[in-house]
C-alpha cells in the first residue's frame, strides 16, 4: 500500500514513520510513505500557497494551482484514490478504512487555514473524509489516522493477523475487556473463567461482555437479534429474581 501525502508540513509525518509497528512497515516495505510539499509547487516568488478568499471573510484559502501541480508532479497508480480530508467528509469508520485498504495507492491532501479552493476538490478528489466532528489546525494529523487505521489492515503489518479479527468494529461490537498477569494486582483478580482454560466458556464470556459493553456506550451498534438476545436475557432473570421472590 503507497501513501502519498501532499501537505504543507511533510516532517510532521516523521512522527509515523520512525516507530513502532508502522515503522517496522516501512522497512519491510510493506507500506510506503512518500510526502510532496505543497509549497515547492508554488510558482509564486514567495511560494504563496494561499490567498484571500473571495467574498471577503476571515483567513486564507489554499490556492489550486499549487496542490494541482504537486498531484500531477507524479503519474496515480491505477487502483489510486485521492482523498481530501476535511470536517466536511463522511466520518471515518472502521468499513471505510477496510475498503480504503484495498487501493494500491492513497493519495492524502492535506488543508490548511480555512480550506482549500473547491476548484480543485470538484476537479481532482475523489472523496472527502473526516476523522471527527472538530476543527483541526491542518489535515495532517487526520491523514495520519487514515495511514495508521489503514495501514494495520495490510497484511503482514501486525504481529497476528488474529488481532485485527478481533478487535473492536471488526464484529460490530466494541471489543471485550483485556486482562494480564499478574493474576491478582491491588487485591483486584481475573475473571476465572479466563483462567479456566475452557476456550468455549471464554469465547462466550468474551462475546457477552462485547455485547453488554455495546449496549452500554454504543446501543446503536447493536444488530436486531443482539438487541433481541439482549430483551430475551433481561425478562429471563426478572422472571428468575421474581420466582426467588415468591
Ligand atoms: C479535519 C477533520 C479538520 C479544517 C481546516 C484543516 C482542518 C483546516 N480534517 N477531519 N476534523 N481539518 O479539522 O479531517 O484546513
Amino acid at each position: 500500500m503507497k501513501f502519498r501525502i501532499l501537505t504543507l508540513f511533510p516532517e510532521m509525518f516523521d512522527a509515523v514513520t520512525g516507530a513502532s509497528i508502522l515503522g517496522r512497515a516501512l522497512s519491510n516495505q510493506q507500506i510506503k510513505i512518500e510526502c510532496d510539499n505543497i509549497r515547492a509547487f508554488s510558482k509564486d516568488k514567495h511560494h504563496k500557497v494561499d490567498d484571500a478568499p473571495f467574498g471577503g471573510g476571515a483567513g486564507m484559502v489554499m490556492k489550486v494551482e499549487p496542490l494541482r501541480d504537486a498531484l500531477n508532479s507524479k503519474p496515480q497508480l491505477p487502483n489510486s484514490r485521492v482523498i481530501y480530508l476535511t470536517p466536511k467528509g463522511e466520518t471515518l469508520k472502521h468499513e471505510k478504512v477496510v475498503s480504503l485498504a484495498k487501493y494500491d495507492e492513497l493519495i492524502l491532501v492535506c488543508g490548511h487555514y480555512e480550506g482549500v479552493d473547491q476548484r480543485f476538490i470538484d476537479r481532482y478528489v475523489d472523496e472527502e473524509i473526516s476523522i471527527g466532528d472538530y476543527v483541526l489546525t491542518g489535515g495532517e494529523l487526520a491523514a495520519m489516522v487514515v495511514i495508521d487505521s489503514v495501514s494495520r489492515m495490510v497484511s503482514g503489518v501486525l504481529n497476528n493477523e488474529g488481532s485485527a479479527e478481533e478487535e473492536s468494529f471488526s464484529n460490530g461490537l466494541l471489543e471485550y475487556p483485556h486482562y494480564t498477569r499478574p493474576q491478582v494486582v491491588d487485591g483486584d483478580e481475573v475473571p476465572s473463567v479466563l483462567l479456566s482454560g475452557n476456550h468455549a466458556e471464554i469465547e462466550k464470556w468474551r462475546y457477552r461482555e462485547s455485547v453488554k459493553l455495546t449496549a452500554e456506550r454504543r446501543p446503536e451498534l447493536l444488530s436486531e437479534d443482539q438487541k433481541q438476545a439482549l430483551k430475551d436475557n433481561f425478562i429471563k432473570k426478572k422472571k428468575r429474581v421474581e420466582k426467588k421472590r415468591l
